[in-house]
């Protein structure tokens, strides 16, 4: 048996869960609780960040690293592409989006949603332990200021990280408008890790959260700047997720 260790929210998480179900393999998920997690985290994989696979005995951790373990394990449903040049290319562009849209995106959002914690709470509970939203309510103000210090979330940052979001989003907007995929002519890891960084600014339902109906003024004003430009997006949630 399969186990995803992961938080709902998380787009690092949702890129192992899209290849997951993308594969369709069977498997478990353990919705662990921000700021809970570390100590469990640690304990099995050395480290505290989620996504992290558990297959057998093989401790897997890191999106791109499940990714590769699925694709050796499972050869079907490939995500790899099997020409050597498209691989090279499908992997350098998700190592590229891993550092600048995944970081990017989650230091906005949070900078934005932080102030929220009434929206956000559910997000970090959904599917969680049931004393998640007693705990959560509790521990949010601590939280919130180890979240802001450790991804040193700040107005400057944020505005950042913005400028950088801008850049990259016309530039996939431009490579969509002329192709269907990020490389060659399949679907790809390039195509998933995209999409799923994305997502938190799209907010397709088949992401598997319940997103809020009432959007913040912020928030809104955050996503306007990007429409028309993600429609991508939606369209591979459509087809292959
Ligand atoms: N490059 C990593 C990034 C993973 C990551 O940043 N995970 C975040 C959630 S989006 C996390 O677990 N943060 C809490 C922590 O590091 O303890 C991947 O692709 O898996």
């Amino acid at each position: 048996m399969l186990t995803l260790y992961q938080f709902p929210i998380s787009h690092f998480c949702e890129k192992a869960r899209w290849a997951l179900d993308y594969k369709d393999i069977e498997h478990q998920k353990v919705t662990l609780l921000p700021g809970l997690h570390v100590g469990k985290m640690k304990k099995l994989a050395g480290r505290s960040s989620v996504p992290v696979l558990k297959h057998g005995d093989s401790i897997i951790h890191g999106s791109s690293e499940i990714i590769d373990h699925l694709d050796l394990k499972f050869d079907w449903n490939r995500l790899t592409p099997i020409d050597e040049d498209q691989k090279r290319k499908a992997r350098e562009w998700e190592e590229f989006a891993d550092k600048n849209l995944g970081p990017q995106v989650r230091l906005v959002v949070y900078h934005i949603m932080l102030d929220y914690p009434d929206l956000l709470i559910p997000f970090f509970t959904q599917d969680g332990p049931w004393y998640g939203a007693f705990l959560m309510k509790k521990m949010f103000p601590k939280l919130r200021d180890k979240m802001r210090n450790l991804m040193k979330i700040n107005e400057q940052t944020a505005a950042k990280s913005n400028e950088q979001l801008v850049k990259v989003v016309d530039d996939l907007a431009n490579h969509y408008a002329n192709h269907e995929f990020m490389i060659g002519n399949e679907f790809s890891r390039a195509d998933l890790t995209a999409a799923a960084l994305l997502a938190p600014i799209v907010m397709p339902d088949k992401y598997g959260v319940a997103w809020p109906v009432e959007i913040p003024q912020r928030m809104q004003e955050f996503i306007s700047q990007f429409d028309g430009k993600l429609d991508w997006v939606n369209r591979l949630y459509d087809s292959y997720r």
